[in-house]
């Protein structure tokens, strides 16, 4: 298995600062290193991505920071479309979750065919005319899915991104706090959904297996998991601008992504909006481990370790 990593130290999807220092902490916290230690995975750092600072003077209503977000994602989907072209699994490392439109318009790209599990607390499926915020981390599905592109207005400087991902191809695993236009939008298009509900009633396993099974019965289709570290508790993930009690709990996204990685059909994994500049040093060490462990598991780490390399007796 070959992975490539990305870094996006990008924050204007939200209002607080701090997510963009999140791939440098991450990376200081060993990423590399112990992706490394994974059982047969070649790993290549690609460096972060260039974001650009010079904020040009279109505005568009209830949407903030529109051109520094089109700027990020263009150079973002260009650089997974090509590290996925030199056949690694693309693990992109936010920077907050508008970034999710450049990986899946980057993995769409090469991948006509892939679904997206999207594991999140929130849903991030509101327009710039239903978003309560105007923060466009609250809005990448939207802006992703080829349905929901009638409800948009011209966006000027996002010509480079066209909306052909299918809403039938998305799935969500952690929901506990959605918006009313957003509830609306997954009922329309009947989005197979798990919310947090779901997750008590059936289990971790049961519920992904199934996501799975629904978008993709035939069991051939190439994986994107956008992970927002807000869909672990807010006990286990505390440094995040948004977090929400009565998610996730470590033990569950692991298990999560150790069923994702069993597949064998995982091509790209995001980790977005961890926040290191909130709470203090044991919160932000708490979260950034957190974050690990799911990277870990989506690739292949055992819980039952390894043997050690080319040894097979003892
Ligand atoms: C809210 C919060 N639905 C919004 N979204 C967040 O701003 O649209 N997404 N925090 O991660
Ligand atoms: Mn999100
Ligand atoms: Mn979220
Ligand atoms: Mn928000």
């Amino acid at each position: 298995n070959r992975v490539g990593v990305i870094g996006v130290p990008f924050e204007k999807g939200q209002k607080k600062y701090g997510v963009s220092i999140a791939p440098a902490a991450v990376r200081a916290a060993g990423l590399i290193d112990e992706l490394k230690e994974i059982d047969g995975l070649d790993v290549k750092d690609f460096g972060d991505i260039e974001t650009s600072s010079c904020e040009n003077n279109v505005n568009v209503n209830n949407m903030n920071h529109l051109p520094l977000v089109s700027a990020c994602n263009k150079n973002l989907s260009e650089r997974v479309s090509h590290v996925l072209k030199d056949g690694r699994i693309a693990v992109t490392v936010g920077g907050d979750h508008s970034i999710g439109v450049g990986t899946v318009d980057g993995h769409y790209n090469v991948n006509e065919d892939m679904i997206l599990i999207w594991v999140d607390a929130h849903a991030d499926i509101n327009t710039n005319k239903t978003s309560e915020s105007g923060s466009v981390h609250g809005m990448p599905v939207a802006l992703l899915v080829r349905e929901l592109s009638d409800y948009w207005p011209y966006l000027p400087t996002m010509d480079w991104q066209v909306p052909r991902f299918s809403i039938k191809n998305l799935g969500y695993i952690g929901l506990r706090s959605v918006d009313k236009y957003e509830r609306l939008a997954i009922e329309k298009y009947n989005v197979p959904t798990f919310t947090m509900e779901d997750v008590d009633l059936h289990g971790v396993e049961k519920s992904i297996t199934h996501l799975l099974k629904v978008l993709d019965p035939e069991n051939r289709k190439p994986i994107h998991v956008s992970f927002d570290i807000d869909s672990l508790d807010a006990l286990e993930a505390p440094s995040t601008g948004t977090p929400v009690r009565g998610g996730l709990t470590l033990r569950e996204a692991i298990k999560l992504m150790e069923i994702i990685h069993a597949t064998g059909r995982l091509r790209a994994i995001d980790l977005v909006e961890i926040n290191p500049a909130i709470g203090n040093e044991n919160d932000r060490k708490r979260t950034i481990e957190a974050g690990l462990c799911v990277l870990k598991a989506a690739l292949g780490f055992s819980r039952k370790g390894s043997p050690p390399k080319g040894i097979t007796d003892l």
